[in-house]
């Protein structure tokens, strides 16, 4: 990154700023914070006049990734600044894990703010930051320090409110679904939904059928083998026998983990047993079962003793089906997308139309008549 040559980038501002209030902007960012943005970008410079421009030239790297909520990756002077991932945000006030082992309570700087196209995003659960500590403030041993850069990133799950994406958490590498093989009962169907939006998201899905001591193995086989057939990583878990541990925790090992399935299947007993340390309330119904309410708590993270971290928080793990449009399900079903092909209508939503390639598969035995029925199910439900 550091290696990038860096040039000039025109970049939009966030509505409303303008040149004259940044000086109270800094201003009120001191007051609030104690923070002083010693290290402004210098050679920056407003075009055009006032009021009718809202675009400045700044210097620094324009960021690749179409999903970087900010394009533009300021210059830094990284010798005064530390590597962290942010646990959690509250408003614009965050907790950051930083390199060298200590966690600070940080501010955004300023011009980041004025460079996202929404606030919610400057800094979600999950970034990885530049900070820039502070030198001994009064909050007595309390770390604090300065988030000065975002770095792009990669594996987002976020939600579309008002026509607006909202980052829930980003870096996310890891799905894990966790779904229970009896009491409550398995639904298929949910883990299809969950492994769309892993599709979607772009992040590694791992299928975990926990509760094995509740049945007889060989009724879960066909279903676990379909799966794998997919290529998904499926585990046998129990968290009363211990079966799959050992291997579940090889897999989240080192990796940012989000943990999604619904209420009861037994994902707090599981991070539990995968990490004592954890010690997360399981059987907590109450703050489960709120599935109708758009439940608002912001994700944490939560490292592991074992390496890596696991983000278990309710308004992410029950998100849904948020940002999939009707015409994009079939695309993120890995195993209809070869048949699409053949059918004869390009817009065939391979539910009712004749001939349909993706129908044909189903009859000729080459397409899981379930999958295809939790396909059809999804899709017309959107
Ligand atoms: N029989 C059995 N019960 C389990 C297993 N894992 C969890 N449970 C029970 O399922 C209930 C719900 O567990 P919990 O971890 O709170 O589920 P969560 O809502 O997904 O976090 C609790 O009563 C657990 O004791 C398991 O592997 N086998
Ligand atoms: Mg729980
Ligand atoms: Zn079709």
């Amino acid at each position: 990154m550091s290696k990038k040559k860096s040039r000039k980038v025109r970049t939009k501002l966030k509505k409303g700023h303008q040149g004259r209030r940044r000086r109270g902007d800094f201003t009120r960012e001191f007051e609030k914070h104690g923070f002083r943005d010693i290290d402004p970008v210098r050679q920056e410079r407003l075009s055009g006049k006032g009021d009718l421009t809202r675009h400045r030239t700044v210097i620094g790297e324009a960021g690749s990734d179409e999903h970087d909520a900010i394009k533009v990756q300021l210059k830094i002077n990284e010798q005064d600044c530390i590597r962290g991932r942010v646990y959690s945000v509250h408003g614009l006030d965050c907790v950051v894990a930083g390199s060298d082992g200590q966690q600070y309570r940080c501010a955004i700087r300023g011009l980041l703010k004025n460079l996202s196209t929404d606030q919610r995003n400057v800094v979600v659960a999950g970034d990885i930051v530049m900070i820039r500590p502070e030198a001994s403030t009064d909050a007595g041993d309390r770390n604090e320090a300065l988030i000065v850069r975002v770095e792009p990133r990669y594996g987002c799950i976020s939600r579309t409110s008002k026509g607006q994406q909202h980052v829930l958490v980003s870096n996310v590498d890891q799905l894990l679904i966790v779904a229970s093989v009896s009491q409550p009962e398995l639904k298929p169907n949910l883990i299809d939904r969950f492994l769309m939006t892993a599709e979607k998201v772009g992040c590694r899905p791992v299928i975990c059928l926990n509760k094995m001591d509740l049945v007889e193995p060989a009724e879960i086989q066909p279903l676990a083998g379909t799966y794998g057939q997919l290529g998904y990583p499926t585990v046998f878990t129990s968290t009363t026998t211990g079966l799959g541990i050992e291997q579940l925790r090889a897999i989240v090992k080192d990796k940012q983990n989000v943990v999604v399935g619904q209420s009861g299947v037994g994902k707090s007993s599981l991070l539990n047993s995968l990490d004592p340390g954890l010690q997360l309330r399981t059987n907590a119904v109450s703050s489960d079962n709120q599935k109708g309410k758009h439940t608002t708590t912001a994700a944490q993270l939560i490292e592991m003793e074992l390496g890596g971290y696991i983000v278990d928080t309710p308004g992410i793990r029950q998100f849904q089906l948020w940002d999939i449009v009707a015409e994009e399900v079939a695309g993120f079903f890995r195993d209809l997308r070869p048949f699409i092909n053949s059918c004869r209508y390009p817009n065939c939503t391979h539910v009712h139309e004749s001939p349909c390639g993706v129908k044909q598969a189903v009859a000729d035995g080459l397409l899981d008549l379930r999958r295809y029925e939790s396909y059809c199910q999804i899709r017309t439900e959107l």
